[in-house]
């Protein structure tokens, strides 16, 4: 009897991909965990990049990093600009944060993650590491319901009024940091309620996605542009809103900016300016937090816990996984 497959080439090597991508997250995730709670966030990053790269290098595509751990000269790994795959394949860019939440996973605080995401080649944002302005709510409002240029508070009933529930019923989840004090103070005096992380803004705005399991509907604040567009990614596969605009201060990092495409510094980007074509994103738990169980080292068995999204389907996956072949996790 023959088989007859009904997807187009290039989807197909996409859906192949899309296990491929948690082997990546799943090993930078292992490796990463076991430094946790050893207040070194530099040797745990290291160990995440270190593990990422190498499993990214076994990868059927031709990808180049285009978010990736800074700009060549400071990165000595996954740096923007990188080649990474076997140079065969489909053109990919590919966007990495092999620890999301060093400081959380050095402190063994709950949250921190190995994620990345891959695009069709030139179709993700290519962002400097720098600050970026973010505001994001899940999927199923009226386009537009909130602004990254409203007031908090006004966003607060703006989303309120869309969902048909008083603004105490509402809850933003906001970075714990000075610099947001205004933030916090308008959202409170709404009479919403603010939930403060310490780090982990690409699961934060993940959260909102789901409000009814997470408690969030709503994430704003300034965080990583790395982070923002891994987000993006996120949000592309499982719906919602998202506006962001770097925070292109200085001469220099408009320089920056500018060598990467920005030619407008003052740009609001939506999840389609962000992330513009197909792609796909995933996420190991490094520490356990509401997204993910973290890595558990049992006796003979390395447990892991993933989720994996793509934009083509909305499919989000859930891969708890058993690794027991060891040795070769000793590389790591
Ligand atoms: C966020 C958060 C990250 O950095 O992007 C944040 O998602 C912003 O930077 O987990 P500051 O820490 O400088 O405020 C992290 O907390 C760390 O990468
Ligand atoms: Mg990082
Ligand atoms: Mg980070």
């Amino acid at each position: 009897m023959s088989t007859h497959i009904s997807v187009p080439p290039q989807l197909l090597l996409e859906r192949i991909l899309t296990l491929e991508i948690v082997r990546v997250t799943e090993r930078a995730a292992v490796s990463a965990a076991r430094l946790r709670g050893h207040g070194n966030e530099k040797a745990a990053d290291q160990a995440a990049v270190d593990a990422m790269r190498r499993e990214l290098n076994k990868l059927p595509i031709e990808g180049t990093v285009v978010i990736g751990e800074g700009e060549r000269d400071e990165a000595p790994m996954l740096f923007i600009g990188e080649k990474v795959g076997i140079n065969a394949g489909p053109k990919v860019d590919i966007a990495v944060d092999p620890l999301e939440g060093t400081t959380l996973c050095a402190k063994n605080m709950p949250g921190s993650i190995a994620t990345m995401a891959m695009a069709d080649g030139g179709t993700l944002l290519h962002a400097p590491d720098v600050y970026m302005q973010k505001i994001a709510v899940g999927p199923g409002y009226a386009k537009g319901v909130v602004e990254l240029d409203a007031s908090p508070a006004d966003n607060v009933k703006r989303l309120a009024k869309a969902k048909g529930v008083d603004p105490s019923a509402i809850t933003v989840l906001v970075l714990d940091r000075p610099r947001h004090a205004d933030i916090i103070q308008g959202v409170r005096s709404t009479g919403a309620a603010v939930h403060l992380i310490t780090d982990g803004d690409v699961a934060g705005v993940i959260h909102c996605a789901t409000p009814d399991e997470t408690g969030v509907d709503m994430y704003i604040g300034t965080g990583g542009a790395p982070e923002g567009v891994l987000a993006a990614v996120a949000l592309r596969c499982i719906g919602g809103q998202m506006q962001c605009r770097l925070i292109l201060d200085t001469e220099e990092k408009r320089a920056r900016a500018h060598k990467m495409g920005v030619t407008d510094p003052k740009m609001i980007y939506g999840i389609e300016d962000m992330a513009k074509g197909d792609c796909l994103f995933a996420a190991t738990g490094v520490t356990t937090g509401s997204l993910l169980s973290g890595v558990k080292f049992r006796k003979d068995v390395i447990q892991t816990e993933t989720v994996v999204m793509r934009s083509v389907t909305g499919t989000v996956r859930y891969i708890k996984a058993e690794h027991r072949q060891l040795e070769k996790f000793h590389l790591d």
